[in-house]
């Protein structure tokens, strides 16, 4: 898979023409899995390469000044959409001139005459364009004139309810990490690097953990989890807690990760963390005492919930 930039560089790899979506993606979810299948399908069939055009930053980052935190930041995105078997991910700078182009403009000029797209694939309620006028009757009545087939990929249900983007934040912001791993096809998962905390775990607690550097993604509700930890290839069990660690009195948010029969030093580096199950609330206690003799409850409940045939961790 490759990961391009910009429409000149994706120019030299589509002369064939190509299957294309366009969307956001966040989350990469079993909804965005469906389209990405046809998508997958459509390219195979006319042997062209299937491309999922997405924009960075977020559009409405760069219209509206803010965007809901991000499931899945663009380096996971790129990673999971290369799981997926996309050929190739073409990722546009989107910038306030580029919003004042018109859906048409933008079909004729850019996927059209630049990309040659072949067939296109969206989603049930996609829209694009100044004022999302660039919708699936828009795309088809294009299609027919400049010659390109569109397709419109129907929604998945799970529960029965439409998986979506915003679906998902909520119940990650609920701490229902357990329950949301069917609308992602896989556990939530962050990943960041290992920065310096206050230095208590280890030296106060015996029980050293690995804190998160927090950018601007979403995390879930303040509480203790089982976790899956990768690194360095490996996944190893663990315990995270997030929150504000109120026996010490902090007023900055962790979120860190006690990794179980572990013990290198790891500052600096990348660890996943996929988010298993929530196992109780954070809390205040009288004594670091009380609080060590909780964290190893929580760390045999986190091994014996990890045990379980059903949180086996597949698809990273
Ligand atoms: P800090 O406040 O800087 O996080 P800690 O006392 O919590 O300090 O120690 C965390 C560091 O210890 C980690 O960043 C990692 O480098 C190292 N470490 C060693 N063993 C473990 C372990 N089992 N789980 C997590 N971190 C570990
Ligand atoms: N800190 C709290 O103040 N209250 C808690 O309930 C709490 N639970 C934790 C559970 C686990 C599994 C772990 C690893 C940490 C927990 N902590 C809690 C955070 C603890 O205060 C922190 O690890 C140390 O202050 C070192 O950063
Ligand atoms: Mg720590």
């Amino acid at each position: 898979m490759r990961v391009l930039r910009s429409i000149e560089e994706a120019r030299v790899y589509l002369d064939k023409g190509c299957c294309l979506t366009i969307g956001n993606f966040d989350g990469v979810h079993v909804g965005h899995k469906a389209l990405l299948n046809k998508l997958k399908e459509r390219a195979r069939d006319l042997f062209v390469p299937s491309v999922v055009l997405t924009f960075d930053p977020h559009p409405l980052k760069v219209l509206k000044g803010s965007c809901p935190p991000f499931i899945t930041p663009m380096p996971q995105k790129i990673e999971l959409l290369q799981k997926e078997g996309i050929d190739l991910i073409l990722c546009i700078e989107f910038t306030p001139d580029f919003a004042t182009i018109s859906a048409r403009a933008f079909v004729e000029d850019i996927l059209v005459k630049a990309l040659k797209v072949k067939e296109m694939v969206i989603g049930y309620d996609y829209a694009f364009g100044r004022d999302r006028e660039g919708n699936y009757e828009l795309l088809k009545e294009l299609g027919d004139k400049l010659g390109f087939l569109v397709w419109r990929v129907e929604p998945v249900y799970v529960k029965g309810e439409v998986v979506s983007s915003t679906r998902i934040r909520k119940m990650v912001q609920q701490g229902m990490v357990w329950e949301v791993r069917e609308l992602l096809g896989r556990f939530y998962q962050v990943y960041g690097e290992v920065v310096k905390g206050f230095r208590r775990g280890g030296p106060m607690l015996g029980i050293p953990t690995a804190n998160l550097h927090l950018v601007d993604e979403l995390f879930p509700k303040e509480g203790v989890y089982a976790v899956w930890v990768e690194w360095r290839e490996r996944i190893y069990k663990g315990v995270a807690n997030i929150g504000y660690n109120p026996t010490f009195g902090n007023s900055v948010l962790s979120v860190e990760t006690h990794i179980l029969n572990f013990n290198h030093d790891i500052y600096g580096e990348k660890i996943k963390v996929h988010f298993v199950q929530r196992i109780r609330e954070e809390k205040k206690f009288s004594s670091i005492e009380e609080l060590k003799n909780q964290i190893l409850k929580d760390i045999e409940k986190g091994r014996r919930l990890l045990d379980r045939s059903d949180a086996r961790i597949h698809n990273g």
